[in-house]
């Protein structure tokens, strides 16, 4: 018996590359310091109701300042890789313009400090704090936006691209463009069907545009995080096989079809009805957001499951989105997370068996996001004892080994998240991290789950020495 079967920790190919991720908005703080700009989580914060306990991102884990601190965690845990994601609104305050020297400084001394560490920096362009001043001018519903984040990724590359050997363009357009604009629970914080599918287009073409500046830059291994969902029907019945169809198109097809099989899916009409047309698209768009990528980043958390549901909003596209997140039912037969997500590791097994068989051309996969909310509770021994989350990470990563196993092609794998941070409309309340955050003194905390994660990254480099 080798010594990871005995400690039951699951294995992977040797140069598995083991990281943890993190989000500008959710950890950095320092909202108005280094000449940021506000974005539109800024603004969306602010408004009354929108986020829990009125919760805005002003401090969050004030990374921006404890960084040094934050990087020795990431150092001790021993991992490979660490996924952060760039603020726009430091980089081009209004989204436009010259780079403010300042807000680059910050990423260029995160780098540095990551690469002296000896931890591989993978950096998010666009983790969903769009500059204000954009949305003031359309936001992602016009095109003028795609061009501005490709002149925005040129900025970045060219004062980090000497050190930066992993990219990722956007993180889950799907929740830029459907969340934020048809079922407004992320900001901008709008209904509309038509604005969401013009934006979930200009996303697209605004990625195939920053992979041509990173190609321009001589960057190297480039990709997108998206997160496809495994959609199960409640029942056999013909009206839930129809819903799943439709959930299907708004949360996988319409985001790897255009990416990896050069066409919009085919039954998009079915499910936007006449919005699906798109006099958003234009001639050439497809090749853009085809070009080739280095890798997919997928993020999991749980299945969906989908029942029909009554129709209601009278917009095609925002009734879509809305009503199927309505459609979302728990199960019984499973644990739920504080999100209220079932815990159903074997799914993402089936979910990269799936897409890789029905993409025959996708890039490797590497795992950008996967982890639990908890409910942590400080014991009297002064410890975070999160043995619901150790469960979660070990039986996720069983479950993905699985898949290598069955042939798919996965790289790496990041650990969602770093430390516990603003979880967007949930504000501070879902607690995500192996990190915890004390959030009257800012301390951080190793739990249990940051124990086992490093242990079991230092069996697989026994293993693979
Ligand atoms: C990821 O989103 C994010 O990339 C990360 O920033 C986040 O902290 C992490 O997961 C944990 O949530 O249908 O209106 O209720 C995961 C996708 C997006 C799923 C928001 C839940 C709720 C929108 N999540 N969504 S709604």
């Amino acid at each position: 018996m080798t010594a990871t079967e005995s400690t039951g920790f699951p294995r992977f190919p040797r140069g598995f590359v083991f990281g943890a991720a993190t989000a500008s908005y959710q950890i950095e703080g320092a909202h108005d310091e280094g000449g940021r700009g506000p974005s539109i989580w800024d603004t969306y914060c602010r408004e009354p109701g929108r986020v829990a306990g009125g919760a805005t991102g002003d401090v969050a884990c004030d990374h921006y300042h404890r960084y040094r601190e934050d990087v020795a965690l990431l150092r001790d845990l021993g991992v490979d890789s660490y996924r952060f994601s760039i603020a726009w609104p430091r980089v081009q305050p209004t989204g436009t313009g010259k780079a403010n020297a300042e807000g680059l400084d910050f990423y260029d001394r995160l780098v540095d400090e990551l690469l002296a560490n000896g931890i591989a920096p993978a950096a998010t362009l666009y983790h969903w704090d769009l500059p204000q001043a954009l949305e003031d001018r359309g936001g992602w519903r016009v095109r003028e936006t795609a061009e501005r984040f490709a002149e925005y990724t040129a900025l970045v590359v060219d004062r980090l691209g000497d050190r930066v050997p992993r990219w990722i363009t956007l993180n889950e357009p799907f929740c830029s463009s459907f969340v934020g604009y048809a079922i407004g629970r992320h900001a901008p914080g709008a209904r509309e069907g038509r604005g969401a599918l013009a934006a979930a287009h200009h996303l697209l073409v605004g990625h195939g545009l920053a992979v041509r500046a990173l190609r321009e830059a001589g960057a190297k291994d480039i990709g997108i995080t998206l997160n496809p969902d495994r959609l199960l029907p409640a029942t056999d019945a013909p009206e839930d096989l129809a819903a799943v169809r439709r959930a299907e198109t708004l949360h996988n097809a319409v985001w790897f079809d255009p990416l990896f099989a050069g066409h919009y899916p085919a039954h998009e009409a079915e499910t936007w009805g006449e919005l699906a047309d798109g006099s958003y698209r234009r001639d050439g768009d497809l090749i853009t957001i085809g070009a080739p990528l280095d890798f997919v980043g997928v993020n999991y958390y749980r299945p969906i499951t989908i029942a029909d549901a009554p129709h209601q909003d009278p917009d095609p596209a925002t009734r879509t989105a809305v009503d199927i997140r309505a459609m979302e039912s728990w199960r019984q037969d499973v644990r739920h997370t504080t999100m209220g997500w079932p815990v159903v590791p074997g799914a993402l097994t089936d979910l990269l068996v799936d897409l890789s068989r029905r993409y025959p051309v996708l890039p490797p996969i590497v795992i950008t996001e996967n982890g639990s909310a908890e409910n942590d509770v400080v014991a009297a021994d002064g410890q975070v004892h999160d043995s619901d989350r150790v469960d979660y990470l070990r039986d996720h990563l069983h479950a993905l080994a699985a898949a290598v196993e069955a042939g798919v092609d996965v790289r790496g794998y990041y650990v969602w998240s770093l430390m516990d941070n603003f979880e967007w409309a949930f504000g501070y309340d879902k607690r995500f991290g192996i990190v915890r955050v004390d959030y009257d003194t800012l301390e951080r905390l190793p739990k249990d789950s940051y124990r086992w994660y490093r242990d079991m990254i230092a069996s697989h480099k026994q293993e693979h020495p």
